[in-house]
């Protein structure tokens, strides 16, 4: 399929893909392992300038959209999603920051974000706020010209290793949702520390810890927009960042389905390549054309997100939730190709099955991507009548 890319894209794709192949292919196994944070790769995605595409460029970055982050993010999800997930959370913890931050904080920390100096995590989700957003318990409480957080965040991708954390915190309790607010909290802040790693199904190159507030004094200057806020910040940065799960998913598909087709050519049964079986060859077909449709999907809601001002919940929750759909399908049926070989570890489809089942779950379960779905073609409804 040709997606039109413009010349630059097309150097995006290639230098990610590129990137993913050298540097991430030969570790993907051992960081899967070890689970250890993969601090090289990071840094070479830094020294190729990766971390600022949709950064604008007065901050450093390269000014472009969703969809060339889409591009590289898909790329390196196609070789291992742990890695993925650790540079693509960097745009979910940036966008509050770039949404609707002042211009001191975007000309404060952008330009280290931009560069890869600092990395950037996303703090929503606590033990009793993960789907139901509003029910964050996490407080900050104006005390002269410092906020003081309390509380705990939990399974916060880039928890630790990060060193800047947009953090959604209640600061009026009585007024609930609406009672939330979104500040920037710097690691080694006093009263700011980490809880343990956590040990995860897959994805294991990423690393996910509790952020624990203990009377966190953070200067006043730290919030981002104004009192109350925070839950709108939160869905607006969702918004933007789910077509990038998206993405992932897209990816991940790819990687695993390539590995099917490269194994079944090889593989011989009674005579004859297992590709040469009609009933491989139309799993195969499927896993196709799944793949094919989410990354229309996917590149299609992106152009929309970079050109239109309108809404995009309903979009981004479309592509999101198509895409990890099918990236579970296919990964899934990448294994029953491969047959036992499948079920190995010595080869990557076991894995990408793995890691593939997280993104039908974080930044909003599907079941929630349906439910905004719902509520945008009920608003709609209601606007024609
Ligand atoms: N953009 C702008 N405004 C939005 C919005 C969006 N995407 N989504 C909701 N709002 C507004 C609503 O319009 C409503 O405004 P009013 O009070 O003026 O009517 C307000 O926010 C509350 O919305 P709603 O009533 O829909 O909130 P709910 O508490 O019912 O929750 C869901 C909505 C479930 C969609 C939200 O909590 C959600 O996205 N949950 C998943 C969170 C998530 O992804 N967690 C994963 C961890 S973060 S990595």
């Amino acid at each position: 399929m040709d997606y039109f890319f413009t010349e630059e894209q097309q150097m995006i794709k290639e230098l990610a893909a590129q990137i993913a192949e050298e540097k991430v292919k030969p570790v993907r196994a051992e960081l899967d392992e070890t689970g250890e944070f993969p601090w090289d790769i990071m840094k070479t995605l830094a020294q190729s300038d990766l971390f600022g595409l949709f950064i604008p460029e007065e901050y450093g970055g390269l000014g472009k959209g969703s969809l060339e982050l889409c591009i590289a993010v898909e790329e390196i999800s196609r070789v291992c999603l742990g890695v993925s997930t650790s540079y693509a959370a960097n745009a979910l913890g940036t966008y509050p920051i770039l949404i609707i931050g002042s211009e001191e904080q975007k000309k404060k920390y952008l330009p280290d974000i931009a560069s890869g100096k600092r990395l950037v995590a996303f703090g929503l989700t606590e033990a009793n706020a993960g789907s139901d957003a509003g029910g964050v318990q996490t407080t900050a409480r104006l005390d002269g010209n410092e906020y003081v957080l309390n509380g705990t965040k939990q399974w916060i991708t880039n928890g630790g290793e990060a060193e800047i954390y947009t953090i959604i915190a209640i600061t009026d309790k009585s007024k609930g949702a609406r009672g939330a607010s979104a500040f920037i909290v710097e690691k080694g802040t006093p009263g700011f520390t980490f809880g343990k790693k956590e040990d995860k199904m897959g994805i294991r190159a990423s690393v996910t810890r509790e952020l624990i507030f203990d009377n966190c004094r953070i200067p006043k200057e730290n919030i981002i927009g104004k009192e109350g806020m925070g839950f709108i910040i939160a869905m607006k940065t969702l918004d933007k960042s789910r077509t990038g799960v998206g993405a992932q998913g897209v990816g991940v598909a790819h990687g695993a389905f390539e590995e099917a087709v490269a194994f079944a050519r090889q593989r011989h049964q009674f005579g004859h390549p297992v590709i040469s079986f009609q009933a491989v060859q139309h799993m195969l077909a499927d896993m196709a054309i799944q793949i094919e449709a989410a990354r229309s999907l996917v590149y299609s809601v992106s152009r929309f997100i970079d050109s239109s001002t309108k809404d995009i919940s309903k979009e981004t929750a479309m592509a999101k939730t198509f895409a990890t759909d099918v990236a579970m399908k296919v990964t899934v049926d990448a294994v029953q190709v491969m047959g036992g070989a499948g079920y190995m570890k010595e080869y990557p489809v076991e894995k990408m099955m793995r890691d593939a089942k997280i993104l039908q779950i974080y930044e909003g379960t599907n079941q929630i991507q349906r439910n905004v779905i719902g509520q945008s073609l009920i608003r709609e409804a209601a606007r024609k009548k």
